[in-house]
């Protein structure tokens, strides 16, 4: 009575903020996407792999969509449109503590533009919202479309995240596992490393700052000799004044930046890390296709 095994492609849509990332994290077990509570914390296509005895659950994370106002929004969109070409299922995140609105209705009508792939949606943070309203959200959610399913989950306590994975293995074709069981995500150590740095700096800034950080490396180095990992990094920010905020007073800032950066690290490579990050400006990049190209985009 051996089940066939399943495997292939998920994305999670919505919104920024709703869970996505935290989500894809919950799921894998392990930290393969950052998360805060600003808005385009995601830049790239990530992949985590759910490994499960039914089947294997490859997590494609999105920056999100949304209507672009730079080039780099617009170099995100296409990110997310070539991403989004070959999924098989299609989740819609929504967070139960609050009303649908305009945002999810928009992102909800894109999805019609991927007919093949098998649309389901998910009321995230239900930890945060009462049971009626959770309820509601169900109701509201259920009236967008048909769904193949819809299922409320906190990727925060976890609540329904085995029932979402076997819900999720279940509408994957029949295949043969298409990554090796150690495999968590396809990013490399340098990209993952950029991200925890970016995530630490992210937190405690204004809303609009996070907007002008990029992360570049110029050069990691693996010491046999004295058990540390050392990493060169720079900071990048598009104004001298958001420089200074990134700095802090006396470098205070940018030490603890330092610091959690380094605790973030740690456990990814196994061993203590020097962490030197330099913040440069790099006048508007966001809006300069030629620097978007230097960082990476
Ligand atoms: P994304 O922009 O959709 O990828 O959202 P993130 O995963 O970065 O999460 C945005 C914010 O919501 C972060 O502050 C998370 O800690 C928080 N968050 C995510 N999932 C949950 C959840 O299940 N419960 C609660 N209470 N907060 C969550
Ligand atoms: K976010
Ligand atoms: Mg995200």
């Amino acid at each position: 009575m051996s089940e066939q095994f399943r495997a292939g492609f998920v994305t999670f849509v919505g919104r920024p903020n709703v869970g996505k990332s935290t989500l894809t994290n919950a799921l894998v077990g392990e930290k393969v996407a950052i998360t805060s509570s600003k808005p385009q914390t995601t830049r790239r296509a990530i992949r985590g792999i759910v490994h499960r005895p039914d089947g294997q659950l490859i997590l494609v994370d999105t920056p999100g969509m949304h209507r672009p106002r730079t080039l780099l929004g617009e170099r995100l969109n296409d990110v997310v449109q070539s991403t989004l070409a070959d999924v098989d299922v299609m989740c819609l995140c929504v967070p139960a503590n609050e009303k649908l609105g305009p945002g999810d209705r928009f992102i909800n009508e894109q999805l019609d533009q991927f007919p093949k792939a098998k649309k389901v949606a998910i009321v995230t943070k239900v930890d945060v919202a009462s049971k009626s309203a959770v309820a509601e959200q169900l109701l509201a959610v259920s009236r967008l479309r048909e769904w193949a399913t819809i299922i409320p989950v906190s990727a925060l306590t976890g609540v329904q995240l085995d029932i979402l994975a076997a819900e999720l293995v279940a509408l994957l074709p029949e295949s043969e596992p298409l990554y090796p069981r150690e495999t968590v995500t396809e990013e490399d150590l340098e990209a993952r490393i950029a991200e925890l740095i970016r995530e630490a700096a992210l937190e405690g800034v204004s809303d609009e700052l996070p907007h002008s950080i990029a992360i570049t490396i110029d050069d990691m180095v693996d010491r046999d000799d004295k058990e540390l990992f050392e990493i060169y990094a720079n900071l990048f920010v598009e104004r001298d004044s958001q420089k200074g905020i990134i700095i802090g007073h006396k470098g205070s800032r940018l030490a603890e930046v330092g610091a959690r950066a380094r605790a973030a690290i740690e456990p990814l490579v196994g061993k203590q890390v020097f962490l030197s990050l330099r913040v440069k400006v790099a006048k508007d990049w966001q809006r300069d296709a030629k620097q978007l190209g230097r960082l990476g985009f």
